[in-house]
């Protein structure tokens, strides 16, 4: 039986993208990138019907054509056995995928006006400090293995990663102000499989100037 390819469609860059691409790197699987490089790539995309809101990311595997991060997220999750071994468990990964969804803004600081990305940090670091990092550390003492949910590794703890990736290059005393994260984020950035995607050239940069006008050429004109 020959495997299927599975092709993502999105921009060069991490952007909605990324969290998926972690979870099919942490799962050890291969695939495909496309990234669009003029609007016109987009409105033909949009013709063919694939884009069911029009947007990208758009992972296309097993014959679907899966739009909406959340939901390609979870389809890659319950594929490679990373979503919760139990209804309670599967509840709670996606209770953390949503909290780790709503943290993880870091990315778009530079879509911003420079002269408010300051404020935007400074208001993104106060929510992290006040709900979302106390809450990481709760969930991970709690559960008290390691990890987010259950015993082994899930989505939760690769979408989590995703997020702090971005807000650690920021804000780097964060973490090590939440011991069990610490040890979590360490831990994480030593998984084999997540690691080596880290330092391929599959990862993509920090957005600087030149990717934003990009995207917003591409997807906004
Ligand atoms: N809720 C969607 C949002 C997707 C989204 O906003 N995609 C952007 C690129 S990051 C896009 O395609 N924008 C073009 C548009 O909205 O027309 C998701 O999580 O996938």
């Amino acid at each position: 039986m020959t495997s299927q390819i599975i092709k993502l469609t999105y921009v060069n860059g991490r952007g909605l993208a990324e969290s998926g691409r972690m979870i099919m790197a942490a799962a050890g699987v291969e695939w495909e990138e496309r990234h669009l490089a003029d609007k016109s790539e987009i409105e033909q995309l949009r013709k063919d019907g694939v884009l069911m809101f029009e947007q990208i990311p758009l992972l296309q595997i097993d014959g679907l054509n899966l739009v909406q991060s959340s939901a390609i997220n979870l389809y890659l999750a319950n594929k490679y056995n990373l979503a919760g071994k139990t209804a309670a468990e599967k509840a709670t990964v996606n209770m953390v995928l949503e909290g780790a969804k709503d943290f993880g803004v870091y990315g778009t600081i530079p879509f911003y006006p420079k002269e408010s990305q300051e404020k935007v940090l400074n208001e993104n670091k106060k929510k992290a400090e006040n709900r979302y990092l106390p809450a990481f550390e709760k969930v991970l003492a709690d559960n008290n293995s390691g990890y987010f949910v259950g015993d082994s590794l899930t989505a939760a703890d690769i979408v989590v990663f995703e997020k702090l990736l971005p807000m650690d290059e920021y804000l780097p005393d964060l973490i090590p102000a939440y011991p069990k994260l610490h040890i979590f984020f360490d831990k994480m950035k030593n998984n084999p499989n997540l690691s080596a995607y880290l330092s391929s050239n599959k990862r993509f940069p920090q957005p600087d100037d030149a990717y934003v006008a990009g995207v917003l050429k591409i997807l906004y004109t």
